[in-house]
């Protein structure tokens, strides 16, 4: 999978050099560019953002830099222009194109569906917005190029997509094939089954006067995954009810 990701921020995603994804990286499974958008601007300053139209506080990230950055970024997916069709529209954004995500806490929230869905992807854009969000038409832009989603991780406000960006692409890279080593251990994680996990426990069997419940030592594997799923039907009631079917 190739990813890009647009931000004025790159230092953020340094972390993606550590850990399994950037072992990723490096068996090539995983190619991940960082791309400065100040490196798409021309003026002294490389100004990125201005006042809003209409008033109101904050700035608004400016289009120019945007739309260089994203005809940058997606010239790796254009089709090789053939002479006899230059003069055609430009081609709608395709089923299986490249997708790109723009954080925002005003887009569908992120969820281990979506990130199953988008690990299938061949290429993913990921445009950090700053400020108080980015000119509107650089969305409208980005969809007549590709596909294009807005991703919020949950009901809160970050200062930007950047820390957002970071939880997406681990959350994503680690259900790519070949990222994980055991791939058994992807199955019985929270979310995946609709449930969240079970406790986990390893030696020794008593600490500090905290016993490990005696059916896991039993052998019994039966009664074992029975306490399993006891363990996460009662802890998703308690702490996340709104993972339930309606009773
Ligand atoms: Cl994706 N971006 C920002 N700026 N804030 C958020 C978010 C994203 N998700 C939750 N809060």
């Amino acid at each position: 999978m190739r990813i890009d990701i647009v931000t004025i921020f790159p230092e953020y995603f340094g972390a993606l050099d550590v850990s399994l994804l950037g072992r990723a990286r490096e068996d090539g499974i995983l190619d991940v560019n960082v791309h400065d958008l100040r490196a798409f601007t021309h003026d002294r300053h490389r100004t990125v953002d201005d006042k809003p139209y209409g008033g109101g506080a904050g700035m608004v990230m400016k289009p120019e830099p945007w739309g260089e950055a994203l005809d940058a970024v997606l010239e790796v997916d254009a089709p090789v222009v053939d002479v006899l069709t230059v003069d055609a529209p430009p081609a709608e954004p395709v089923e299986g194109g490249p997708i790109v995500i723009f954080p925002s806490p005003a887009g569908e929230v992120f969820t281990q569906a979506m990130a199953r869905e988008l690990s299938g992807a061949e290429h993913l854009v990921f445009g950090c917005g700053r400020y108080e969000g980015i000119d509107q038409r650089v969305f409208e832009y980005a969809g007549s190029r590709a596909s294009v989603r807005l991703v919020s991780l949950g009901d809160y406000v970050l200062n930007g997509g950047e820390v957002a960006v970071m939880a997406m692409i681990e959350a994503i890279g680690r259900l790519i094939p070949g990222v994980i080593g055991n791939p058994e251990s992807l199955v019985e994680e929270s979310h995946e089954d609709g449930l969240l996990e079970y406790p986990s426990y390893t030696k020794p069997a008593e600490w500090r006067g905290l016993a490990v419940p005696p059916v896991l030592m039993g052998g019994n594997h039966g009664a074992i995954a029975a306490w399993r799923h006891a363990a996460q039907l009662e802890r998703t009631r308690r702490v996340r009810p709104d993972l339930l079917p309606p009773a």
